[in-house]
């Protein structure tokens, strides 16, 4: 294989030893190095190739490199690629109706990371309840869920359950109650004249795909509507197609008050996030109160346009929910001894282990052996989030692996 002026030739030892010695050891990633990767396959600098069963948490959804995509950010690279919202661009009006159009809201704020479009949820609704519901200052409230992943911000991690996630980044930001996640008596006792909105994953990712009870999503937006509480959906990566729908909220008929989105609105090449709300919420931002030198750039307004396109015109929520279904349907099919439960919804499935199986992670690795890469989250549950464009063919060649690998 050729190499690519992107393409070194250092081996995959030597790439992992430059990445030990200069990198921060923030994460421990399985040792295959990609150099490579086009629709659900990713090749490693050995030439080995491998089905991605990550989709780099749902940012690539719609498939590796999709030409479509690849074309739209080179013609917009060499056009221009940013500007900063000191002025205005030709991307951004287009994309924020775009969006409006396809989800039924009435405005986008457009930011970079998830983190920061769940910060800017978190600084819109406390805003709109000092100025819209009277909520005395510097005393609103959110409630938030057990098991809950928002971002690494330490105003995020302030509510989160996760102990690594916490340790040695106090003091924490204050203004948020904690209840276990599904349990809607838990929300109804900690709402009060203080609360402004309530923020919630409709599965949660993390937390190993934790799919809430039926009528849960129903029961918050009843609740916060009687108590004038905003509900805020984090559909980062629940959303774009991911469970078969185009967001999460839509399997329980509900329509939230904001809607946080980010990771595959970026087409898996930028990172573009934001918030969708109506005007009541919308209006308490007046210029100059919140934003970001990139938020809203014309590069990733372009892209962002064309990986929503490609989305709904190349069928890929259908197909999430269609194969999603069978793979499903599959999955609990195989006789294990290690499997617990296997859950999801659409494309975004979560395989439980039992304890005695010893974990995850060797399962990931025995996986990467047979060509599937895959993420282990909460040391016991096998993630599988392929991109949406992956065929049926594809997956019965994955679950023949995964098959021998639960067995064995
Ligand atoms: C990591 C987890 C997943 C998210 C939801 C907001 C964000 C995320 C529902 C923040 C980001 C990423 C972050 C990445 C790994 C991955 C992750 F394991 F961390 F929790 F997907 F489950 N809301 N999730 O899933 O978006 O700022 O990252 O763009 O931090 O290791 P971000």
């Amino acid at each position: 294989m050729e190499r690519t002026h992107g393409e070194t030739s250092l081996s995959a030892q030597e790439l992992i030893a430059l990445e030990e010695r200069y990198g921060a050891h923030n994460y421990h990633p399985l040792d295959v190095v990609i150099t490579r990767a086009r629709g659900v396959w990713v090749w490693d600098v050995e030439g080995n190739r491998y089905l991605d069963f990550l989709a780099a948490y749902s940012a690539v959804n719609q498939g590796h490199c999709h030409p479509k995509i690849v074309a739209a950010l080179k013609e917009q690279a060499e056009r221009v690629t940013l500007t900063s919202r000191a002025f205005r661009n030709d991307q951004l009006g287009p994309l924020c109706q775009q969006l409006c159009q396809l989800t039924g809201f009435s405005r986008f704020l457009p930011m970079n990371s998830g983190a920061e479009a769940v910060e800017t949820a978190v600084k819109a609704a406390r805003k709109w309840g000092y100025t819209v519901k009277g909520v005395p200052q510097d005393q609103a409230e959110i409630i938030a869920f057990a098991g809950n992943f928002h971002g690494r911000t330490t105003t995020i991690i302030s509510f989160s359950t996760e102990e690594q996630y916490r340790e040695g980044f106090g003091p924490f930001t204050p203004g948020f109650r904690v209840v276990p996640y599904g349990d809607l008596a838990a929300v109804a006792e900690a709402v009060n004249d203080h609360t402004v909105a309530v923020l919630v994953e409709p599965i949660q990712g993390e937390s190993g795909i934790i799919v809430p009870p039926e009528g849960f999503l129903r029961g918050l937006r009843e609740l916060t509507a009687q108590r004038r509480v905003l509900l805020m959906v984090d559909e980062i990566q629940s959303g774009l197609g991911r469970t078969g729908k185009l967001f999460a909220y839509e399997h329980e008929g509900i329509r939230p008050d904001v809607v946080i989105i980010g990771k595959a609105l970026g087409g898996g090449f930028v990172p573009i996030s934001g918030i969708l709300a109506d005007d009541e919420v919308m209006g308490v931002f007046r210029p100059g109160d919140h934003g970001s030198t990139f938020g809203g750039n014309p590069l990733a307004c372009a892209v962002a346009r064309v990986a929503l396109r490609v989305l709904v015109e190349e069928g890929m929520i259908e197909n999430s929910a269609q194969l999603g279904a069978y793979f499903l349907a599959k999955l609990r099919g195989i006789p294990s001894p290690y499997v617990r439960e296997v859950r999801g919804k659409g494309l975004w499935i979560g395989v439980e282990l039992l304890p005695e199986a010893g974990g995850a992670r060797r399962f990931c690795e025995a996986l990467k052996e047979e060509g599937l890469l895959c993420k282990e989250t909460h040391v016991h549950t096998i993630r599988f989030a392929p991109p949406l464009v992956i065929t049926r063919d594809e997956l019965d060649w994955a679950l023949e692996r995964i098959e021998k690998v639960l067995r064995s």
